[in-house]
């Protein structure tokens, strides 16, 4: 007989299913930024690539699967047919252009708008119980679109957010105070972008807020310049993409943070991109970024941030901009 008979005698049929498949439409830098982070954090045990770049995707697929040995549960799969993505719990989109040097992410909506339609209707065709996780920009118009291609309910699509922007936050807040960035708690809200909104009424260590120790904290009269690292997070972006083409590392690094706490109900908060329609008066269906409960039903609550009149305005606007931009899009 053949080795494989020889070798086996069966006692059952084996579950084809993990239970735990992730797919990521778009194997650019972010994609990949994602998929190896959820990888080698062992977030999920089944993981799905989908490209329009046939020969691009294999050799991501085959450059993964090699590497499988030196991780745990890594099953790698790829394919240009979303057959491939059926019954996955979390789908990622990372797929579309992104910014050139100079471009803001707004610019890019309607081209990502018209990839949205050919990808959004066939991932929910194969899982339509399926967690809808948006990464392309501009995110919040996005998330908006594929809200709105999907017909799924608002809790199952959200968008990566401001999750980054809040990272990126604490990690110069953690060199100004020389403290690890964990113990650095800050909130940005808002639009991932240009308009995003800095919560430095909350900003605190230990409980302590700064607030109260420097009660200009990040305003204008601020001789302390807090505003300062805002811009910065701000201009982030733009100052890697100038200096190396791209973001990835830091995007794939939360992106595989929130899908861990989907995938094991875990109940986080984190700054992401949801509904926010009736949230701080607002009363736009938009999509922005607020620090939200994440689990295995997507996002289960808002947190209900006291914001100050300055920090309310501001959503505000960012709100009306998100409106705006929205009307004009053709979908
Ligand atoms: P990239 O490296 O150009 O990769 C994009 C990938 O999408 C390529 O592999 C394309 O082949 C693929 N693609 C294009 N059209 C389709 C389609 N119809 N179906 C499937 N795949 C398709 O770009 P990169 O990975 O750098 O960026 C991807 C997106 O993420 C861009 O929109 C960025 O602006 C956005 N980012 C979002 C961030 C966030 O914080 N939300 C952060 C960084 C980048």
């Amino acid at each position: 007989g053949s080795t494989y008979l020889t070798l086996f005698s069966q006692v059952a049929d084996p579950v084809t299913s993990s239970g735990n498949k992730v797919t990521i439409v778009g194997v650019g830098q972010v994609g990949m930024a994602c998929a190896f982070s959820i990888l080698t954090q062992n977030v999920a045990s089944e993981l799905v690539l989908v490209d329009v770049v046939a020969d691009k995707l294999k050799g991501e697929m085959m450059d993964l699967q090699h590497g499988s040995t030196f991780m745990k549960h890594a099953r790698i799969n790829a394919s240009t047919d979303y057959a491939v993505t059926a019954n996955s719990r979390l789908c990622i989109v990372t797929a579309g252009a992104r910014q050139k040097e100079g471009e803001s992410r707004l610019d890019l909506v309607q081209r990502n708008t018209d990839i949205f339609k050919g990808i959004i209707p066939k991932l929910v065709e194969y899982s339509p119980n399926t967690i809808l996780l948006i990464v392309s920009n501009p995110v919040d118009i996005l998330t908006y679109v594929a809200w709105k291609l999907s017909g799924l309910p608002k809790n199952r699509v959200f968008g990566s957010g401001t999750n980054l922007d809040s990272s990126r936050l604490r990690f110069l807040m953690s060199q100004r105070l020389n403290l690890s960035p964990t113990s650095c708690h800050g909130w940005i809200i808002g639009e991932h972008g240009d308009s995003s909104v800095a919560v430095w009424s909350g900003v605190n260590v230990a409980g302590v807020r700064l607030r109260d120790i420097n009660p200009a904290l990040g305003s204008v009269d601020d001789v302390e310049q807090w505003e300062e690292m805002h811009m910065q997070v701000v201009q982030s972006a733009y100052e890697v993409i100038k200096l190396k083409g791209y973001t990835s590392w830091a995007i794939g690094l939360s992106v595989a943070t929130l899908a861990q706490s989907v995938l094991r109900n875990g109940f986080n908060v984190h700054a992401v991109s949801t509904l926010v329609n009736g949230q701080h008066d607002i009363d736009k269906e938009v999509f922005l970024s607020l620090p939200c409960v994440l689990g295995e039903n997507g996002v289960t609550h808002v947190v209900k941030q006291p914001l100050t009149q300055e920090e309310k305005e501001k959503l505000h606007k960012s709100a009306s901009l998100m409106a705006e931009v929205q009307s004009k899009l053709k979908m």
